[in-house]
């Protein structure tokens, strides 16, 4: 039963449910992610109405080039929400993962909800966070207004949920002080963990929706428009998930899904270019450097204190 070991997923008891009790049924951790996928939108609806996004219905039925391999494709958007979407790609006893990610109006200067999980039979990739619109170590009002109640969110879980090691130093101006960055072995009990993370930590970005007031200064607005859009040129352009995707669906549908799905708004939120917001990246003959990063991994262990004081020198451009 080792196979029901690495993946069983959240809970015992659901795999039991799921595999009618007996036999050798696996649950795939992929339904799990799956499983917090519909936990995640219930909340949501417990708070706020949801209506399907335009580019769901064009990426709804999206599919892998192999038979094994199922993606599905969620996108909402909301009164504050300007979109809501969720990937999660099965492939039975292979890879599993989970992109959900949730952006609010450029109204709302809210974090971005990020959930990314990489899993394989060997181990699983995961970043957690509520990333920040604007970089917490330069804005000092932006990190008091919406991190310094929730540090005791990162101590509840950097015990269970160590910091994963090294990692592309750019990255680390799109995490916050409670950036659950961690890689560990695919075992029931880690991912019941991660599950109870995951709903923590949307249910805070919910609340932080709930909360949100209206902003009516158009300078404001613009400048979070602009941020967010920062955030989408990045992640379109640098995705770690990329290679995976355009293995699974093809180069030109994996660009589709990157700029039309995961992260749209990329063509219509802004109009500067992944160079004008990173011009470190340049090469000589203009275009891109494909280099994940120009610096180089580096922070081996967390950045920031207990108290989200940032700790980690000043190689990360922060
Ligand atoms: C690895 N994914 C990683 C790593 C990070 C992230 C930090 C470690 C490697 C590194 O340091 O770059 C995730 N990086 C992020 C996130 C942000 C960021 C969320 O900057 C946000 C700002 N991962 C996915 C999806 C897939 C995926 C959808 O989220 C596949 C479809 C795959 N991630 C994936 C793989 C690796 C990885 C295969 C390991 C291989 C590699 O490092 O390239």
């Amino acid at each position: 039963q080792r196979s029901v070991q690495l993946w069983a997923g959240w809970g015992g008891e659901a795999a039991e449910r799921m595999s009618g009790g007996g036999g050798a049924g696996v649950l795939g951790a992929g339904s799990s992610y799956q499983s917090f996928v519909r936990t995640a939108l219930e909340l949501t609806r417990l708070r706020t109405a949801l209506t399907p996004h335009p580019s769901q219905e064009k990426f709804r039925l999206i599919r892998a080039n192999d038979d094994a391999t199922v993606l599905d494709a969620l996108s909402f958007s909301g009164p504050k929400i300007r979109l809501l979407r969720s990937l999660t790609v099965e492939k039975k006893n292979s890879v599993q993962v989970l992109d959900f990610a949730a952006f609010s109006e450029p109204e709302y200067d809210l974090p971005i909800f990020c959930a990314n999980a990489f899993t394989t039979p060997a181990q699983s990739i995961v970043v957690l966070d509520l990333n920040p619109l604007y970089n917490i170590t330069k804005n000092k009002d932006y990190k008091d207004k919406y991190y310094r109640n929730l540090m005791p969110l990162i101590e509840k879980y950097r015990e269970l949920l160590p910091w994963g090691g090294k990692i592309t130093s750019e990255s680390l101006i799109f995490f916050s002080p409670i950036v659950i960055w961690t890689i560990f072995e695919p075992t029931e009990q880690n991912h019941h963990v991660l599950y109870s993370a995951l709903t923590d930590y949307y249910k805070v970005w919910l609340q932080l929706m709930d909360q949100a007031t209206q902003e009516n200064d158009t300078t404001k607005v613009v400048r979070n428009r602009e941020a967010q859009h920062r955030y989408l040129t990045w992640r379109a352009e640098k995705d770690p998930g990329f290679p995976l995707l355009k293995k699974l669906i093809g180069e030109s549908h994996a660009k589709d899904l990157v700029t039309e799905f995961l992260f749209e708004g990329v063509h219509s939120l802004g109009s500067k270019s992944f160079l004008d917001y990173f011009p470190e990246y340049a090469r000589d003959d203009g275009t891109v450097n494909k280099k994940r990063s120009m610096v180089g991994k580096s922070f081996e262990t967390r950045p920031w204190d207990a108290t989200g004081k940032f700790i980690g020198g000043k190689d990360a451009g922060c």
